[in-house]
C-alpha cells in the first residue's frame, strides 16, 4: 500500500462507520495559547471533549499534520520525526472501549492486512475491560501487556488538558539480534530494542488534568485515538524506516542529489542525511501554515530547524556557501505532499522563499558565529584553559545560532573541548525560560467558571445594533460563578443576547455599560471565554447586578464605530497589498482597535515607497467609489472556492461568515474573506486611510501601521501644522522647506569635512611628536601616551599611522572624549609573542574602574575615573618595558 492508499483505507473505514471526516487543522493550534503546536489528532477537538462547544458529529475522523519538538534531537534515528501524520477516529460521548477495540482490529487485521499473530496489546494497570476486549479479539493474554503511567499508557495532553488510560497495538518484527532481553525470550514493546513499533494509540477519554495535577471526569466518556502514517507505512511497505518509504524516498534521493553523498554510506552520513530530509518537511509545513523565523515561540522552534537542517547540510557538503540547497528539498518535500495537503503547494513558493532567504543567512551567521568562536578560544587558551565554558557554548548557540555540536567540532579543531555540562545547565534554565514565558496563566477558578456556563449560548446581534434589551444568564465573580455583585467589585457577566462584539480575528473587544434598574457596570472589555460564550469584563459603578435581571446592553458607539473604519479599512489594505506586491502576501497578525490599525503580513524583501503609495492610493480610490460591504454566510468550502482569504488558523466549521467588498459592475470583488468582525456599511465611512509606518519586523515579515477617519484628519492636520511652523522658522514658504532643509544639510555637511580635515592635520603632528618621544627598548618602541582624539575611530587612525612610523613597538592611547577615559593598545606582529595587546588594555583601563580586550595586536578599553588616566599611561609603561625585557615565550 503506498501512503495514499493508507489513507483512504483508513478515512473510509471510519466513514463508513457512521464518521464525520474532518480535514486536517493548521499546525498552529486555533485559539489555544497552552499549546505551540498541533501535536495530536484531539488537538482540534479539545473543546469538543471538554465539553465547551458542540462537535459538528459526535463521530469524527480526520488525518492530522502534527509537529511535536519533544524529539527534535532524537530525529535521524529510525523512527523519530517532529512532523507526521496522526490517523485518528473519535467519539465524543458516543461510543466507548469495546466499538475503539473491535474497529481498530477490524480495520488492521482484516481490511488493511497487518498479519494478526503479530500484534501485542498494551493495556492500562487496572483495566480489566480493555484487557478482556483484545483477548476477546483473539489476542493471547500472553500478548496482552498492562503498563502504567511509567510506560505511557495514561495518556495526557501536556500539563493540562483532557487526558485516560489508554491502549496501545504494536507490531512485532521478530527478537533482534544483540538484545539481551530476545536471547531470553523475554522482550516486550517498553524495551525499545527495536523489535516492537507502536501503530495505534487508543485513549480512553475520560478525564481533565488541571495545572495542579488533579483529575476530574469529563462531561462525557470520549474516544481519541492515534495511529501514525509514517509507521504504517514502514510495516505495510516492508521497510526498516520511514527515511525508505514512499513519504520519505524521493526526498532523501534529492539530498543526496544536492550534496553528492550516498544515504547508507556510513552511519554519520545516514543520519545526516535524514536530519536534512526530515527537517526540510517539517519546516516546509510550518512556513505553509504561516510560522516565521524568529527567536520566540513557534518562530524560534522553525528557526531551529532549519539550521539545524542547514548545519548538517553543510557537514555533508563541506561547507555552505551552495546557496539554495535546502530550497530544492524541500520542492521535493512539495512534490510528495503537496497532492494530500493542497495547502502545502498553494503556499509552496512562499515556503521555497522563505527557505532560501534563511538558509542564505544562516550561512552568514555559521560564519560570524565561527569568527566569534576563534576569538572566544584565543582567550581562553590565553588563561591557560583547554575548556570553553558552558556559558560561551550557549551564546554561540543562543545568539549566534551555532549548533552545539558544531562549536564543539570547531573547538576541537583547535585543540579544546566544550563543557557540555555547563551548557546542559544553561540550556535547561532556558527551557525553564521559555516553559514560563508560554504557560497559559489562567486561573484555574475562571476556567472552572467558564466550563460551568458553558452551556450558555450568547446570540451576538452587533452586526445591526449597539444596544440591546436582554436578561444578565450568568455571572463570574472573583471567586467563581456568583448571583450577584456589587459596586467596586469586578465582574465578568454573561447575556442572553449581546450586542458587544468579543475579540476576535484582530478586532479589539467592545467596551461600554451594562445597566440594570438597580445598577451599572462599565464594561471594558469583551471576550469569547470558550465558543458561543461571551463574556463581559467589568466593574461594578453603581449599586449591584444578579443573574436573571433585565438589562440594557450599550456599546461605546463612537469607539465601535473607529473600530469598524479600521476593520473595513484592514480588508481593503490586505487586498491592495496582494494587488501591489503580489499574491503571496498573507495576512500574519492584525489589530483592529479604534484608535488605530496594524496589518502583519508576509513579504521577502522591502516595499518600494511608490509601492506603498500605490497601495494607500488604491485604498483610497475603493473609500471614494464608496462601495458597499457585503457579508453572508456560506459553507466553508464554498467561500474558499470562491477565493475568500481563509487566514491561517482559521478552524474548519460547517458555515462560515464571508465579508466582501464587491462593485455591482466589476465581475470580481476586490475584497473577500472570511471573517466575524464587524464592518462599515459602506467604504465611505472610512474617509481616509493613511499609512503611518511601514517596517520589516523579521524576516520575511512586514507590519504596516494606519489611520482611518478621525484620527486620520488628526494626523494630517498635525503633520501640516508641524510643516508650517518649519516654515515659519526656517522664513521660507511651506513649498520651499524641502529645497532650504537641504541646503542647510550640506552647509552642515562641508563644515563636518573641514573640522575632520583640520583635526587628521593636528592628529598628524601629534604622531610626529609621539614618534619622537617613544622610548626605545631592545629595538622596539614603547609609547604610552595620552592623544587629543574624540573617538576610537581616530585613535585607531594615529595607532595605524604610528605602527607605520615605529614598524616594532607597543602603543598605549589614552583620550577623554564621552566623559570618560578611553584607551587604545596596539602591538606590532613580531611582539604580539611577548605582549598581548588584549590583555595589557584590560590591565591598564582597570586602573581607572574600566575593562575591555581584544585582540593580541589590537585592543581598545573603556574607563571611569579620568583623573587616574596619567598613572594608568604609567603602568602602560610599566607592564611594556617589564614583558619586552623577560625572555621571549614562543
Ligand atoms: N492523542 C493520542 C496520541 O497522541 C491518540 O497518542
Amino acid at each position: 500500500m503506498d501512503s495514499d492508499q493508507i489513507r483512504r483505507t483508513f478515512l473510509d473505514y471510519f466513514v463508513q462507520r457512521g464518521h464525520r471526516l474532518i480535514p486536517s487543522a493548521s499546525l498552529v493550534p486555533h485559539g489555544d495559547p497552552t499549546l505551540l503546536f498541533t501535536s495530536a489528532g484531539m488537538v482540534p477537538f479539545k473543546p469538543y471533549f471538554m465539553g465547551l462547544a458542540d462537535p459538528p458529529a459526535p463521530r469524527l475522523t480526520s488525518i492530522q499534520k502534527c509537529f511535536r519538538t519533544s524529539d527534535v534531537d532524537a530525529v535521524g534515528d529510525a523512527s523519530h520525526l517532529t512532523f507526521f501524520e496522526m490517523l485518528g477516529n473519535f467519539s465524543v460521548g458516543d461510543y466507548f472501549k469495546s466499538e475503539a477495540v473491535g474497529f481498530a482490529w477490524e480495520l488492521c487485521t482484516k481490511v488493511v492486512g497487518f498479519p494478526a499473530d503479530r500484534f501485542w496489546a498494551t493495556v492500562y494497570t487496572e483495566d480489566d475491560e480493555a484487557f478482556e476486549l483484545w483477548r476477546r479479539q483473539g489476542v493471547p493474554a500472553s500478548r496482552i501487556l498492562r503498563y502504567g503511567e511509567a510506560e505511557g499508557n495514561f495518556w495526557t495532553m501536556g500539563e493540562t488538558g483532557p487526558c485516560g488510560p489508554c491502549s496501545e497495538l504494536h507490531y512485532d518484527f521478530g527478537p533482534q539480534p544483540g538484545c539481551p532481553q530476545c536471547a531470553r525470550d523475554a522482550c516486550h514493546p517498553a524495551v525499545e530494542c527495536g523489535r516492537f513499533l507502536e501503530l495505534w494509540n487508543l485513549v480512553f477519554m475520560t478525564y481533565y488534568q488541571a495545572e495542579d495535577g488533579s483529575r476530574t471526569p469529563l462531561p462525557k466518556k470520549n474516544i481519541d485515538t492515534g495511529a501514525g502514517l509514517e509507521r504504517w507505512a514502514v510495516v505495510l511497505q516492508g521497510k526498516e524506516t520511514v527515511y525508505e518509504t514512499d513519504l520519505f524516498a524521493p526526498v532523501i534521493a534529492e539530498v543526496e542529489r544536492q550534496t553528492g553523498r550516498r544515504y547508507q554510506e556510513d552511519e554519520a552520513t545516514t543520519r545526516a542525511i535524514r536530519v536534512v530530509a526530515e527537517h526540510a518537511r517539517a519546516a516546509a509545513f510550518l512556513i505553509a501554515d504561516g510560522v516565521m523565523p524568529s527567536n520566540e515561540g513557534r518562530g524560534y522552534v522553525l528557526r531551529r530547524v532549519l539550521r539545524r537542517a542547514v548545519y548538517f547540510l553543510s557537514r555533508l557538503h563541506h561547507g555552505h556557501g551552495a546557496g539554495s540547497m535546502l530550497e530544492r528539498i524541500a520542492a521535493a518535500v512539495i512534490d510528495v505532499m503537496g497532492a494530500a495537503y493542497p495547502d502545502l503547494a498553494d503556499r509552496g513558493g512562499f515556503v521555497l522563499r522563505v527557505l532560501a532567504h534563511e538558509e542564505e543567512k544562516f550561512a552568514q551567521t555559521l560564519e560570524r558565529g565561527a569568527e566569534l568562536l576563534d576569538q572566544m578560544v584565543e582567550e581562553e587558551r590565553a588563561g591557560g584553559s583547554d575548556l570553553l565554558p558552558g556559558d560561551r557554548v550557549f551564546l554561540l548557540h543562543d545568539t549566534f545560532g551555532l549548533p552545539r555540536e558544531l562549536t564543539a567540532e570547531l573547538a576541537r579543531e583547535r585543540g579544546l573541548r566544550i563543557d557540555d555540562a555547563g551548557f546542559e545547565r544553561e540550556m535547561a534554565a532556558q527551557r525553564e525560560r521559555a516553559r514560563a514565558a508560554t504557560k497559559f496563566e489562567f486561573e484555574e477558578e475562571r476556567l472552572r467558571a467558564y466550563r460551568e456556563l458553558a452551556h450558555i449560548r450568547t446570540r451576538f446581534l452587533g452586526y445591526e445594533r449597539l444596544t440591546a434589551e436582554t436578561t444578565v444568564a450568568g455571572l463570574i465573580g472573583p471567586s467563581g460563578v456568583a448571583d450577584s455583585a456589587e459596586a467596586g467589585e469586578d465582574v465578568e457577566l454573561v447575556l442572553l443576547e449581546t450586542p458587544f462584539y468579543a475579540e476576535g480575528g484582530g478586532q479589539v473587544g467592545d467596551t461600554g455599560w451594562i445597566a440594570s434598574p438597580t445598577g451599572r457596570v462599565r464594561i471594558q472589555d469583551t471576550q469569547a471565554a470558550a465558543e458561543g460564550l461571551v463574556v463581559h469584563r467589568g466593574r461594578v459603578e453603581e449599586g449591584w447586578i444578579a443573574v436573571n435581571d433585565v438589562v440594557t446592553a450599550s456599546v461605546d458607539g463612537e469607539k465601535r464605530l473607529a473600530t469598524m473604519r479600521n476593520h473595513t479599512a484592514t480588508h481593503l489594505l490586505h487586498a491592495a497589498l496582494r494587488r501591489v506586491l503580489g499574491t503571496h502576501v498573507r495576512q500574519a497578525g492584525s489589530l483592529v482597535a479604534p484608535d488605530r490599525l496594524r496589518f502583519d503580513f508576509t513579504h521577502i524583501g522591502g516595499v518600494k515607497a511608490e509601492e506603498l503609495r500605490e497601495v494607500q492610493r488604491l485604498v483610497n480610490e475603493k473609500i471614494r467609489q464608496d462601495v458597499e460591504v457585503g457579508w453572508r454566510y456560506a459553507p466553508y468550502q464554498q467561500a474558499v472556492e470562491e477565493g475568500a482569504m481563509a487566514l491561517f488558523g482559521e478552524k474548519y466549521g460547517d458555515e462560515v461568515r464571508v465579508v466582501e467588498v464587491c462593485e455591482p459592475e466589476a465581475d470580481a470583488c476586490f475584497s473577500r474573506e472570511l471573517c466575524g468582525g464587524t464592518h462599515c456599511l459602506r467604504t465611505g465611512q472610512i474617509g481616509l486611510f493613511l499609512i503611518v509606518s511601514e517596517g520589516s519586523i523579521g524576516s520575511g515579515l512586514r507590519r504596516i501601521e494606519a489611520l482611518t477617519g478621525a484620527a486620520a484628519e488628526e494626523y494630517v492636520v498635525a503633520q501640516a501644522h508641524t510643516l508650517r511652523s518649519l516654515a515659519d522658522r526656517l522664513s521660507v514658504p511651506v513649498d520651499e522647506v524641502e529645497r532650504r532643509v537641504a541646503s542647510l544639510l550640506e552647509e552642515v555637511e562641508s563644515q563636518r569635512r573641514r573640522i575632520q580635515a583640520l583635526e587628521r592635520e593636528v592628529g598628524r603632528r601629534e604622531v610626529e611628536s609621539l614618534v619622537a618621544s617613544a622610548e626605545r627598548l631592545d629595538g622596539a618602541a614603547v609609547l604610552a601616551a595620552r592623544v587629543a582624539a574624540t573617538s576610537f575611530e581616530a585613535m585607531r587612525e594615529m595607532g595605524d599611522l604610528l605602527r607605520d612610523r615605529l614598524k616594532s613597538a607597543v602603543v598605549v592611547l589614552a583620550a577623554a572624549f564621552g566623559d570618560r577615559p578611553n584607551f587604545l593598545a596596539m602591538v606590532t606582529p613580531d611582539l604580539t609573542g611577548r605582549v598581548h595587546a588584549g590583555d595589557l588594555v584590560k590591565q591598564v583601563a582597570a586602573v581607572t574602574g574600566g575593562g575591555g580586550g581584544g585582540r593580541p595586536d589590537m585592543a581598545q578599553a573603556g574607563g571611569k575615573d579620568i583623573s587616574r588616566l596619567d598613572e594608568a599611561l604609567g603602568l602602560a609603561r610599566t607592564l611594556a618595558r617589564e614583558r619586552l625585557s623577560s625572555p621571549k615565550q614562543d
